[in-house]
């Protein structure tokens, strides 16, 4: 398709300038001798007249399969528009709109306007947004130049947000593990944190409050000071999306509440200062926006889905199944066939109960996939756990919210809660048996469905 440019100047010349492809395919329709004499002086064709004349049109032997783009300037467009329709009827016209409001539509329905002010908007405007990142970056970058050890801390249980912010900032100041340490006072304990960590060969450290002075410069992502009850000097750089805490100095602050995840500012960052991010960076980036936001469904902003597509190419698809399915130990699949051969399906629900179970992570794994039963509403599972009754409750989604249901059954019992469609219930074995007696699986597992289906009912 051929692209007619139709203004007054050679503004549309510089914008289409650049890009080749339809630069070649276009032609040049300018108000003036002059302007059509420097376009020509440059390779365009280009040919000039009155823009309000259909002579103009006639000698581009305008047809209606072209393209046309059109800036009328100040001037109201109407007129070059009927001189243009007239030779090439239902021609497809871009108009290019200093005013926004116009009723054309009705008139000249093919024409499409887009406003200049969204030529600001949607082109410049980032543009200009990344200007300021790529200056915060020199400033980080100068803050923290010629600092011989940099602390990368993170909150106690670093959760995979967490460590893909450390792991960016690392390379944002261009450092290595020995230069930029990643450390908590805490450790890593849910199972897929810990599979991130084996499958991308990250080491994060375990420091003490004492181990704070061999630190030249501190640096904290995806925390806040406040969090930590271990007293913090001033630090130097507070990277977070939680909400601002009060309280506490750091020279550098990037706290943007609105974000779902700190890896969405720090992919803002390595973007915009043109970084190259390695396959392990953007896997571990894409891994902490997507677990912080649940796949974006909980409070991603626009932000947070730019930084998501644009990591999604670059991330290792395959790394990620096996961090977020994390493997199973040979002996679960024993108990999972034990626990699987005395279910029990009561009004769409599966209730199976493990036993003592090795891994508290396997207990709500296994509900996961109960759930994938044929005609299940809800997956019950339980098992004891060091001392604890846990039980992991799932539903399609569309049932009743599984959080409500979990403290109207178990509430009374220990601790009970969550969400719409998953919950969770952690039980003292003392108490379970002081109120339910019992502990052989049998009787756990019918108390259980008992509990459940009344608290079910109740609700509705
Ligand atoms: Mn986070």
């Amino acid at each position: 398709m051929r692209c007619v440019a139709v203004s007054r100047t050679d503004f549309l010349y510089q914008l289409l300038n650049g890009n080749g492809e339809v630069l070649n395919s276009s032609l040049f329709l300018v108000g003036d001798a002059r302007t059509r004499a420097r376009l020509a002086r440059r390779g365009v064709t280009a040919l000039s007249g009155k823009l309000e004349a259909q002579s103009l049109y006639r000698r581009a032997e305008l047809t209606s399969m072209d393209l046309i783009l059109l800036m009328p300037g100040r001037r109201a467009p109407e007129r070059i528009l009927d001189a243009i329709l007239a030779v090439a009827p239902g021609a497809p016209v871009l108009l290019i709109e200093s005013e926004t409001e116009r009723a054309l539509r009705t008139h000249y329905p093919t024409v499409t306007t887009f406003p200049v002010p969204h030529l600001f908007k949607e082109l410049l405007k980032p543009e200009m947004a990344r200007a300021c990142l790529r200056l915060r970056v020199a400033e980080i970058r100068r803050h923290f130049e010629g600092a011989e050890r940099v602390l990368i801390l993170m909150q106690d249980d670093p959760d995979p947000d967490a460590i893909a912010s450390g792991l960016a900032l690392r390379a944002l100041l261009g450092r290595n593990r020995t230069s930029a340490v990643m450390a908590t006072f805490g450790a890593i304990t849910r199972p897929e944190n810990l599979a991130l960590c084996k499958v991308l060969e990250i080491e994060v450290e375990r420091i003490r409050e004492a181990d704070l002075h061999e630190f030249d410069r501190i640096a904290l992502v995806d925390v806040q000071p406040p969090v930590f009850e271990e007293r913090l000097p001033e630090v130097d750089l507070v990277v977070d999306h939680h909400p601002e805490a009060k309280g506490y100095q750091t020279r550098l602050r990037d706290i943007r509440s609105g974000y779902g995840a700190t890896s969405s500012i720090m992919t803002e960052y390595l973007r915009a200062a043109e970084v190259k991010i390695s396959q392990k960076l953007s896997t571990a980036l894409f891994y902490g926006i997507k677990s912080d936001t649940l796949h974006l469904e909980r409070g991603g902003t626009r932000a947070d889905m730019e930084a998501f597509a644009f990591l999604y190419g670059l991330a290792n698809h395959n790394a990620l199944r096996r961090i977020e399915q994390p493997e199973l130990p040979v002996e679960a699949l024993d108990t999972l066939a034990a626990g699987l051969s005395h279910r029990e399906i009561r009004k769409g629900a599966l209730f199976t109960h493990l036993g003592p179970v090795s891994r508290p992570d396997l207990i709500p794994q296994f509900a996961d996939l109960c759930l994938q039963v044929e005609g299940i509403e809800w997956s019950v599972v339980s098992g004891f756990v060091s001392g604890e009754l846990h039980i992991s409750i799932r539903n399609v989604g569309y049932v009743k919210a599984a959080g409500e249901v979990a403290r109207a059954a178990f509430g009374d019992l220990g601790s009970a809660g969550g969400h719409r469609s998953a919950a969770k219930a952690v039980i003292p074995i003392q108490q379970w048996r002081e109120t339910e007696r019992e502990l052989e699986p049998g009787a756990v597992r019918k108390a259980i469905v008992n509990r459940f289906l009344q608290a079910l009912e109740e609700e509705t």
